[in-house]
């Protein structure tokens, strides 16, 4: 039979468990956020109607637009709110219209909160006709999350 040290056994444990611990709250905070973002996707989110949420690497990224319902040719605010992992520089916003090469459509993001950014711009009138957009957040060193919307004429 090995005998250890008693006190040294239980500092072990205990470690163990804070170690252990740390994980379970990490992972429960994470999958709270990713269950609220699949609610979202459920009910196929309308940024017409509320902000959307997506998870990035088990957090959320919220995206909101306003005025609504989101126009094209208006001026128009986009809020961005990370939840979890922070980025060391502001996220950046482009504005893309998929199958489509619209030039550059850069929102620039400013930070207005511990975890909220901001910017200004607008939503083009496309010659085509089409109305369905794309804005890409890319969190750096994080990822990136896409929204897909139409925007009204
Ligand atoms: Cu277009």
């Amino acid at each position: 039979m090995i005998l250890t040290s008693p006190t040294a056994s239980r500092k072990f444990i205990i470690t163990v468990i804070l170690i252990f611990m740390t994980f379970v709250l990490d992972a429960f905070k994470c999958s709270t956020m990713a269950e609220t973002a699949r609610k979202q996707a459920e009910t196929e989110c309308n940024i017409h109607k509320t902000s959307c949420t997506q998870t990035l690497m088990g957090c959320a990224v919220t995206l909101d637009i306003e005025p609504k319902p989101v126009k094209a040719m208006t001026d128009l605010t986009f809020t961005v709110v990370l939840s979890g992992k922070r980025p060391l520089t502001n996220p950046t916003l482009d504005l893309e219209m998929p199958g489509m090469k619209m030039g550059p459509n850069q929102i620039d993001l400013k930070s207005v909160g511990s975890d909220t950014y901001e910017g200004k711009g607008i939503i083009v009138r496309c010659p085509s006709g089409r109305r369905t957009w794309k804005a890409i957040i890319t969190i750096p060193d994080i990822g990136a999350a896409e929204f897909i919307f139409d925007v009204i004429y």
